[in-house]
């Protein structure tokens, strides 16, 4: 650990840590809080009280003796007993009797939920944190510390929670070479060569960071899979794995591609109404099961981007779903299938592929199916509305995928808080059943009476120090176990909570910090993709501008697929005059994106080919819009990163420099966005810049020519895999 001088900004009396920090300890940082907070909680004794001793009960007391310790500055130990006032007790009624006696209300908290409050034991003024299992308990002690760490009293606290999702997942796009799709922070924190023999503090410490949350699940590999995680030597390391993180109430799940029974099995044939197929599969799971007794269940990515698949046989989703489901379900395990499918076999607008195809199958799927949808339509786009699905299939189970990692939204470089894209998706209103009926209510099953819902997150963690590649990039894995946990809870929040846990309390700096935040993500629509434009960056790693791209091999991978520009206007028409992919949304809001004039701005050029001329609310043309708001991004970048340099006394160096010097990255790409974006629109409307915008750098020549080769995050390149025997294989 370095120490840096004390700083002169003591005598400023501001609250700056000494030490330098690099981001590892995330918000989960116990620095003692300043003496005058310490004084709001006194009343917390030096004692954490448990008879428990099973596994998870023992990483709880651990992370209160040791968030307690930190944040009060004192010497806090463990105890079975009560002796004194101020005691932090926790449990459930089966393992505490204390929690027994006092007849909790815990019937509505479910398996996972907790309750904390204030109490009277024995005449001894008490904390209890207690559930109906010793993971809800868990969950309970990182919320008691969390209200400690953003200085909330506790002193007659009382809070009751329980998750409203069932299954709130991180989903890795990790390879077995350690590299990661559409990953931004090095490579994968998965040791697979080193395990089963080893497995790391990291994953204890990445264990406790998703409790922290309420993460409760991680799938460990990437959608697009290789067979051979499948195979016995694999299992045993994903057998060690699930053993480190079961404490922490983490179960792992693994992605089954649909080919492995040729694979990795020696059969002819994958088809899922073979009976041998079947059989394999079944064969399979009850290895897995031997090998992981909780094992979660399989994520499968079928007959799409080239993934083998149902379709490949004749057959169709269900089949293959529900094949998995069967040979799941005598273990309880569970069968996420993606509906991120869409062919260039079919010439239909490829927003629309989804719903078409899932739609139909609606009540087909087995009970232990789910379907993971992603947020919008198109895939993970700055800003794009909510996918037609949620809401259109009540007799399915639906959970939603978001994406944690920045694919299209500028890597681990760009600051862009998420938890506000999240929100807007879950507030928005399908009509499904009549007003009010939320994304959110679909996702947590309430709008159609679901016991099985789920979150998805493809996660934004790697082996760098700081986990996600940024500081502010661990904002969205926290922000994405909130909304899991919650999906009606606020990104304003979040965010305010994420700032004093990981930063300070000091309210200069929050206020500021969250307001960057809360911006960030308009702020890159607008440099990226404003008034609804969609999938504009360049092919080669979906990092910088690329408008005029329209040479990639299938249509809707090109930039020009979607914005649609030409000498009249921009925009892909979707109302009923076109491709009419309004008609999938239920029919008040199928009304009002039909017509120009009750479409949001924000969605304009998504839903249609709209004029350049066209007025818009703010008194300009839409090509005047279009240029202005490409130049508010960038000039909203610069005003971020101004400031960010002011908060400087606030922050330790480190942490302090990584974000000012990325700051200044996401400028230089905001000008080139506004610029090259610019300079293409121009040579299409050829129409001149409004008043007071300047003129691109650079000829459209300059722009096109621009290449970023090893952009990072394109994963492993395909290659062929040679399984290893299916008998004992020995370890690396
Ligand atoms: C796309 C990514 C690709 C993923 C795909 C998916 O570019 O790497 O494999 O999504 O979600 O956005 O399957």
């Amino acid at each position: 650990m370095k120490f840096l001088p004390l700083l002169a900004l003591c005598a400023l009396g501001l609250t700056v840590s000494a030490r330098a920090e690099d981001g590892y300890d995330l918000w989960l940082r116990y620095h003692p809080l300043e003496k005058a907070a310490q004084s709001q909680y006194t009343a917390i004794g030096a004692t954490v009280v448990s008879a428990s001793h099973s596994e998870t009960a023992n990483v709880t007391r651990d992370e209160l003796v040791r968030g307690l310790s930190g944040l009060l500055a004192k010497k806090v130990i463990a105890r079975e007993a009560i002796s004194g006032n101020g005691a932090v007790v926790f449990g459930t009624p089966e393992n505490s009797r204390i929690i027994a006696d006092l007849h909790l209300p815990l019937e509505k908290l479910g398996p996972e939920g907790y309750l904390i409050r204030a109490a009277v034991v024995k005449g001894k003024a008490v904390t209890v944190i207690a559930g109906n299992s010793d993971v809800g308990v868990l969950y309970g002690a990182f919320r008691f510390l969390k209200s400690i760490q953003t200085r909330v009293p506790v002193e007659h606290i009382d809070i009751a929670s329980a998750p409203k999702v069932k299954l709130r997942l991180l989903n890795h796009w990790d390879n077995l070479d350690a590299t990661v799709e559409r990953g931004y922070a090095g490579s994968s924190i998965f040791k697979w060569w080193e395990l089963p023999a080893h497995s790391s503090q990291r994953m204890i410490d990445y264990a406790r960071a998703n409790a922290s949350v309420g993460i409760n699940g991680t799938v460990l590999i990437n959608v697009n899979a290789s067979s051979l995680i499948l195979t016995p030597e694999w299992l045993r390391k994903v057998a060690r794995l699930a053993d480190t993180f079961r404490p922490y109430g983490i179960k792992v799940y693994l992605v089954a591609r649909f080919s492995a029974p040729i694979e990795i099995g020696g059969l002819k044939t994958a088809d899922p109404l073979d009976p041998g197929v079947r059989a394999w599969w079944k064969n399979k799971t009850d290895e897995i099961y031997q090998n992981i007794p909780d094992f979660g269940g399989f994520l499968v990515k079928a007959n799409s981007e080239g993934q083998p698949g149902p379709q490949d046989y004749g057959r169709g989703h269900a089949d293959g779903a529900n094949m998995f489901a069967e040979a799941l379900a005598p273990h309880g395990g569970i069968v996420m299938w993606r509906a991120f499918v869409y062919s260039q076999e079919v010439p239909v607008d490829r927003v629309k592929q989804a719903y078409d195809e899932f739609k139909p199958l609606d009540g087909k799927f087995r009970d232990n199916v789910i379907l993971q949808v992603k947020n919008g339509p198109l895939d993970f786009q700055p800003r794009e509305p909510f996918s037609p699905l949620f809401g259109a299939t009540p007799a399915t189970a639906m959970g939603m995928e978001v994406e944690i990692t920045k694919e299209y939204l500028g890597f681990n470089t760009h600051l862009v808080y998420l938890g506000t894209l999240w929100q807007e998706v879950l507030e928005s209103d399908t009509f499904a059943k009549g007003q009010n009926s939320t994304v959110a209510k679909v996702v947590d099953g309430s709008l159609f009476d679901k016991k099985l819902t789920l979150m998805a997150g493809v996660s934004n963690i790697g082996s760098d120090r700081n986990w996600c590649g940024s500081i502010f990039d661990q904002a969205n894995w926290y922000a994405f176990g909130r909304l899991a946990w919650d999906p009606e809870a606020r990104a304003s929040d979040i965010a305010a909570d994420w700032v004093k846990m990981t930063f300070t309390d000091n309210p200069v700096f929050d206020s500021a910090a969250v307001t960057l935040m809360l911006g960030s993500r308009e702020t890159a629509v607008n440099y990226m993709t404003p008034l609804g434009l969609t999938h504009q960056m360049g092919t080669s790693g979906h990092y910088g501008p690329g408008p005029w791209v329209d040479n990639v091999g299938r249509a809707d991978w090109n930039p020009v697929y979607y914005h649609r520009a030409d000498a009249q206007g921009i925009g892909f028409d979707r109302s009923p005059s076109g491709s009419n992919a309004v008609e999938q949304y239920a029919p008040p809001l199928r009304a009002a994106l039909s017509n120009v004039a009750t479409t949001p701005e924000n969605a304009l050029l998504w839903f249609h080919h709209v004029p350049w001329s066209q007025p818009m609310k703010s008194g300009r043309t839409l090509w005047d819009e279009l240029v202005t708001r490409y130049g508010q991004g960038l000039s909203e970048v610069q005003t971020m990163a101004a400031n960010w340099a002011k908060l400087k006394p606030y922050v330790d160096t480190e942490r302090f420099d990584i974000t000012a010097d990325y700051l200044r990255i996401q400028e230089r790409d905001a000008l080139l966005w506004r610029d090259a974006s610019v300079a293409y629109f121009s040579s299409i409307s050829h129409l001149p810049l409004p008043a007071g915008q300047k003129a691109p750098l650079h000829s459209l020549g300059y722009y096109e020519d621009l290449s970023f080769p090893y952009a990072p995050g394109q994963g492993a390149p395909a290659r062929k895999i040679k399984p290893p025997p299916v008998d004992d294989a020995p370890s690396p």
